[in-house]
This record gives structure tokens, C-alpha cells and sequence, in this order.
């Protein structure tokens, strides 16, 4: 069996390849074209001679007609999109180029040269907006009423997906993904700068961390249990869409006092509030409930949100001490 991983070098893609490899399935993953390229894929170093990487971009069609002509996968995961949401909004039509139209673009390719395959699309519980059903939880009914231009190219994804599906018949599925962090996550989403930034504190790197909006909530799992739901939810009897999400929710302010006080600090004394990272508008809560996924995949994390945060903070140490430069001036 083959799969076509599209992402392939961000925090998602990696564990999905290392997860593929473990379950013997042949990985072809694109890449973009990028002016730096010591570092863009150093989160699949480990893995490039297990697996083969081909120049593609979403945004255009002809260099993914040649890479499913080249690879003819049986599975695709589209994970390759701009996934910050606050620069989504500065830059809204790159934001749509990719995440939506780089969608149909896939599954128009897909439904030409490999009808038969099948797709997962990583859309994203910043699809739901501000909305949550009665228990205060948000699952695959509730409604979607985005609050982003990078939540609106997701949605208009979702619901490609499901026309293509009934209309033309094609094993097309979205996996809902909620927030997911490791310490292969990106400086500038909260969970990794406010991991990096106080290990730097610590070792009197940095004094100061500035940051947003810490009243928001999310329900943060780690990216590995994401990307085996992924599989499971691509290998199951039909095509579907399911949230993966752990169940939990915390503030990032929790977040930000948890990590000061595991390093033995008060994020009080070092956390700063600069109004340039809040967002136009503000998605306030999340807290997926992944019944469906834990009760038809027999899908249940792995990682508790302890195990998650000893694991940022352990390796995201390790590479300060081992003088690796981690940059912690984020600015979004
Ligand atoms: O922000 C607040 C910010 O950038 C989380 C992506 O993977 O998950 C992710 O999107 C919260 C927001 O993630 C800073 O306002 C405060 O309320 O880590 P984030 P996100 O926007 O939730 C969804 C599911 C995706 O699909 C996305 O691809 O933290 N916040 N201060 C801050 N956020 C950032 N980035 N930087 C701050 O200084």
C-alpha cells in the first residue's frame, strides 16, 4: 500500500510518516519549494531514507496531476495548508489559494488519475467558531460559524469533501483536528512559545515573553495521537468525518502558569500582554468531544497533557543546552 502525505515536513506530516512506516505502508510526501533548505525539512531528516519526497504545491494543479501520476496512491492525507490563523488573515487570499482551492485542486486530481484512492483532509475545529452544542462541547453536529479567514478556507474544504463524496462516489474524509502540539511544534503557536520562551527565561536567554490573548481556551492533544486517528479514520469501512480532540480545555493563562511553575518561575514576572498578537476576532473555547472516533475507530489517546508538556519541555531543553537555537521572538 501507498500514501501520498501532502505536509509531510511540518509537526503532523512527520508522525504520520513515522506511523505509516510502522505499518509497512510505502510514504511518498510533497515538498514546496523553499529559499532555505537546511532547515525545511529537518523534522523528516531521520526518516529520508525510508521515504521519498517530490517537489509539489498545492496551488498548483499541474505538479500534483505529476506526482499522483508518478506515486498512484492508495491513500492521500492532505495535510499541507497555511496553518497559522492569524497570518491567515494577513494573507487572506494566499490563506484561501491554499487551503481551498489547493483542496479542490487535490481531489479534482485525485478523481482523474486515482479515483479509487482515498483522502483524508485535516480540517479544523477553528471550522466551529464560537459555537458549542448544550454540554459546552463541540462534536461533528454542531454548527460551523467560522471566525477567521483561515477557519473559512477550512470549512469551504470540509464541505468539498462531503459534495465530492456524494456526488462522484470518491472515499473522500475529514478529520476534525483540534489544537495539537509537540515539541516538533512551531515557535509561533502559543504552546511552543510559551515552552520555549520560558526555558529561555530559565537560562537567562530572554527576560521577557510577550504574548496575547490569555483567556482563550483550547483542547490540546499531542500530534501523535492525532496522526494515528488519521489513519484509522482513512482505513475505516466507509468515508466519514470525525473530530479528534482529547476532551479537555484549558486557558492559555493555565497553560503559561503550569510551565512557569514546573521550571520553578511565576509567569507573572516575566509574561507581558502586547496587544500585536491578539486576533480581529477571537475564537474564546474549545472542548471537542471525539465520542464518534473513540467508539467507531476505537480511537483513545495515548499521551496524557502531562505527557505532552514533560515531553516540550524536556526536549525543547535539550536542544537550548545543546546550544541548537530556538527562536523565541515570535511575532505572531
Ligand atoms: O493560538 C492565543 C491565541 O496560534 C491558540 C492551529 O494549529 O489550532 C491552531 O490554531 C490561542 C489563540 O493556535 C498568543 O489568540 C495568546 O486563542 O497556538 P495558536 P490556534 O489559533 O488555536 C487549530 C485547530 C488549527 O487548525 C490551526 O492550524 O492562543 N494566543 N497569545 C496566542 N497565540 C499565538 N500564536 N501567539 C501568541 O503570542
Amino acid at each position: 500500500m501507498k500514501a501520498l502525505v501532502t505536509g509531510i515536513t511540518g509537526q503532523i506530516g512527520s508522525y504520520l510518516a513515522e506511523h505509516l512506516i510502522d505499518n509497512d505502508i510505502e510514504v511518498h510526501g510533497t515538498i514546496r519549494r523553499h529559499s532555505v533548505v537546511e532547515t525545511q525539512n529537518h523534522r523528516i531528516d531521520h526518516l529520508q531514507d525510508k521515504i521519498k519526497t517530490h517537489y509539489a504545491d498545492l496551488t498548483d494543479v499541474s505538479s500534483l496531476e505529476k506526482v499522483l501520476e508518478e506515486t498512484k496512491p492508495d491513500l492521500i492525507f492532505n495535510l499541507g495548508a497555511l496553518s497559522h490563523v492569524k497570518i491567515g488573515g494577513e494573507q487572506p487570499n494566499y490563506c484561501l489559494q491554499s487551503n481551498t482551492i489547493g483542496v479542490l485542486n487535490l481531489i479534482e486530481a485525485m478523481k482523474s488519475i486515482v479515483p479509487k484512492a482515498r483522502m483524508s483532509q485535516s480540517s479544523s475545529s477553528e471550522m466551529f467558531g464560537n459555537s458549542k452544542v448544550e454540554n459546552g462541547y463541540q462534536n461533528e453536529d454542531t454548527p460551523m460559524n467560522p471566525v477567521s479567514v483561515y477557519g473559512i478556507s477550512k470549512l469551504a474544504s470540509y464541505h468539498l469533501m462531503k459534495h465530492y463524496r456524494s456526488a462522484h462516489n470518491m472515499f473522500l474524509c475529514n478529520s476534525i483536528c483540534f489544537n495539537n502540539e509537540s515539541s516538533r511544534r512551531g515557535t509561533n503557536f502559543v504552546t511552543n512559545k510559551i515552552v520555549t520562551g520560558a526555558l529561555s527565561i530559565k537560562l537567562g536567554l530572554q527576560d521577557k515573553l510577550y504574548l496575547g490573548n490569555l483567556k482563550s481556551r483550547r483542547d490540546w492533544s499531542h500530534s501523535q495521537d492525532i496522526a494515528e486517528a488519521m489513519l484509522k479514520i482513512i482505513k475505516h469501512d466507509k468515508p466519514d468525518d470525525f473530530v479528534i480532540a482529547s476532551g479537555q480545555t484549558r486557558s492559555v493563562q493555565e497553560f503559561c502558569h503550569l510551565i512557569f511553575s514546573l521550571l520553578g518561575m511565576d509567569y507573572n514576572d516575566h509574561v507581558e500582554i502586547d496587544p500585536k498578537f491578539y486576533r480581529p476576532e477571537e475564537l474564546h473555547y474549545l472542548q471537542g468531544d471525539s465520542s464518534k472516533a473513540r467508539k467507531e475507530l476505537n480511537w483513545t489517546p495515548k499521551f496524557s497533557f502531562m505527557d505532552l508538556v514533560s515531553e516540550m519541555i524536556n526536549n525543547n531543553k535539550l536542544a537550548l543546552e545543546n546550544g541548537i537555537t530556538i527562536n523565541t521572538k515570535a511575532l505572531v
